[in-house]
C-alpha cells in the first residue's frame, strides 16, 4: 500500500518510522510518503491560510495549496486513482470496519487540517472519506492519520508476525476482547486463573468467549446488541443477568452505606465488576 501523508507539520508523522508500522516500511509491505503543504504555496510567507468568510474565531486553510498538492500527487501515478481521506471531527466516526475496508485500498492520501480546518471546496472535490476518531477536538489532522494508519497497517498482509491475532482482536468478532496474562503465576497474590493452565483448549475457548462477552456487556453494552451470538452465548449473557439480579438483591446495604458514607461512588455497583 502506498500512503501519502500532506501536513504542514511533517516531523508528526516520524513516529511511523518505528516499531510495526515502520518494519511495514522496511519489508516496502508499506510505502509512506510524507509533503509539507507550504511546498505548494507560492507567496514569500508561505501562506497555507486566510479568515473565514462570515467571520468568526480562527483561521481555515486556503484551497489553492491543497489542491496543487493534491493533483500533484495524484498525478504522480496516473495509473491508479488514490482514495482521500480527510480526518476531522465532523467525520464519520472510525472503526475496525472502516480500517479493514481502508487496508484493501492501494493507495490512500491523508489531508491533515489545522487551525478551524480546510476550504470546504477542497473536501467537496477531493475528499472520498471524512473520519473522525471520536468525540473530541484535536488540534489538527496528524495525530488521526497517525491513528488511522497504524490500524490500517497491522491488517496489511505479512505485517503482523502472527496472523490469528488480527482475527482475535478486539471488535474484529464484535465484541471486546478477554483479559490476557504471563508468568509469574501468582503476583501481588493474584493467581492465573487455573483453566488458562489446564492446557484444555476447548475449555480456554469457551472461558475466554465468556470473559469477553462479560467485558463486552460491562464497558460496551452497545456492542453485544450487534454481535453476533450463539446459543452459548446467550446461556452466558443469561448468567451474567442472574447475577446481577442476585447481586442487587444481596448487595449488603451496609456496604453501600460505607460506600456513601466515606464519599465513594459505589465501585461495588460499577457493572464493571460483573
Ligand atoms: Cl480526525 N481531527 C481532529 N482535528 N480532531 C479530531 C479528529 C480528527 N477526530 C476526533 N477529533
Amino acid at each position: 500500500m502506498r500512503a501519502d501523508v500532506v501536513t504542514i507539520f511533517p516531523t508528526y508523522l516520524e513516529p511511523l518510522r518505528l516499531s510495526l508500522v515502520g518494519r511495514a516500511q522496511e519489508r516496502g509491505t508499506l510505502d509512506v510518503r510524507t509533503h509539507d503543504l507550504r511546498a505548494w504555496t507560492s507567496d514569500v510567507h508561505r501562506t497555507v491560510d486566510d479568515a473565514p468568510y462570515g467571520g468568526g474565531p480562527g483561521m481555515v486553510m486556503r484551497p489553492e495549496p491543497w489542491d496543487a498538492a493534491l493533483s500533484e500527487i495524484a498525478e504522480s501515478d496516473p495509473t491508479r486513482r488514490p482514495r482521500v481521506v480527510v480526518p476531522t471531527p465532523a467525520g464519520r466516526p472510525f472503526s475496525q470496519r472502516h480500517a479493514e475496508e481502508l487496508a484493501r485500498e492501494p493507495w490512500l492520501v491523508f489531508c491533515c487540517g489545522r487551525y478551524e480546518g480546510i476550504d470546504s471546496r477542497v473536501i467537496d472535490t477531493w475528499a472520498d472519506d471524512e473520519i473522525s476518531i471520536g468525540d473530541y477536538v484535536l488540534a489538527g489532522g496528524e495525530v488521526a492519520t497517525l491513528v488511522i494508519l497504524e490500524a490500517v497497517a497491522r491488517l496489511l498482509p505479512g505485517v503482523l508476525g502472527n496472523s490469528a491475532s488480527a482475527a482475535d482482536d478486539s471488535f474484529s468478532d464484535g465484541l471486546l476482547e478477554a483479559p490476557v496474562y504471563t508468568r509469574p503465576q501468582v503476583w501481588r497474590g493474584a493467581e492465573v486463573p487455573a483453566v488458562l493452565r489446564s492446557g484444555d483448549h476447548a475449555a480456554v475457548a469457551r472461558w475466554r468467549r465468556a470473559q469477553a462477552l462479560r467485558r463486552t456487556l460491562a464497558r460496551r453494552p452497545d456492542l453485544v446488541e450487534h454481535a453476533e451470538l450463539s446459543d452459548a452465548d446467550r446461556a452466558v449473557l443469561e448468567a451474567v443477568a442472574a447475577e446481577v439480579q442476585q447481586h442487587a438483591a444481596t448487595a449488603s446495604g451496609a456496604a453501600l452505606a460505607a460506600d456513601s458514607a466515606a464519599g465513594r461512588g459505589s465501585a461495588r455497583d460499577s457493572p464493571d465488576r460483573l
